[in-house]
């Protein structure tokens, strides 16, 4: 069940994916019900941006350099009423949101989890090592700041959000580098927000 009459924006951090990020972007507009994607471009030196803006993607550029930059900013662009944070390179599958925001009605905050080997796709970079790692991480987090659901991917950078939300946590956010993703579950259980990780596919990076 999608949530009616409320307004989506995709946000994506990109450095230097032009050969990823137009499959990407159409992917999301080819679903016919994204109301704005926002590209927040890291200083790339290729034709990320170009390429972006010609789909009909607001190109914004970051100067701060680091993924965590680049997702803060996103999340500060993003004005409508649900927010969708994935990445630029290929590895998340837009046709994978309907079952993010369906998952919207029993948490705040909905991240795909890419721990379950089955749904992983030949080439992508999900090591037994990552997937332990993630796990533990998350059921440590979990554990550490009482979340209602198991989190068992801590590195997911797939998350949908409802606005209210984004804007409890986003001004305490810090972590410039890549591991953002597990500051901003931590922080969205510190301002009160449940979290739910539903299996997704992950893919190899394009590019
Ligand atoms: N690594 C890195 N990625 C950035 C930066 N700024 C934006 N990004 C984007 O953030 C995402 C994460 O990078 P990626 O190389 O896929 O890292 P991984 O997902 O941790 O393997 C990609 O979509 C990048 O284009 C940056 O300064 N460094
Ligand atoms: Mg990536």
């Amino acid at each position: 069940m999608l949530p009616s009459g409320e307004k989506i924006s995709v946000v994506m951090p990109a450095y230097n994916e032009e050969a990823g990020i137009g499959g990407v972007i159409e992917s999301f507009v080819a679903l016919g019900y994204i109301d704005e994607i926002v590209v927040v471009d890291n200083n790339s030196t290729d034709s990320t941006a170009r390429i972006a803006a010609k789909l009909g993607a607001r190109v914004v550029v970051e100067p701060r350099r680091g993924y965590g930059s680049a997702c803060i900013r996103a999340l500060n662009e993003a004005m409508t009423d649900i927010v969708v944070l994935v990445e630029s390179e290929g590895t998340f599958d837009a046709a994978d949101l309907g079952i993010l925001l369906t998952h919207l009605q029993y948490a705040d905050v909905v991240s795909g989890s890419r721990i379950h080997s089955r749904c992983n796709k030949p080439g992508a970079d999900m090591t037994w090592y990552k997937i332990l790692g993630n796990r533990a991480l998350g059921a440590l987090a979990t554990l550490l700041y009482g979340n209602k659901y198991m989190l068992d991917d801590i590195g997911s950078s797939y998350v949908v959000a409802r606005k209210e939300i984004v804007d409890k946590v986003k001004e305490k956010l810090r972590v410039t580098d890549s591991s953002f993703s597990a500051e901003l579950y931590i922080g969205l259980i510190g301002s009160g927000a449940s979290i739910k990780q539903v299996p997704i596919s992950y893919g190899p990076r394009i590019g």
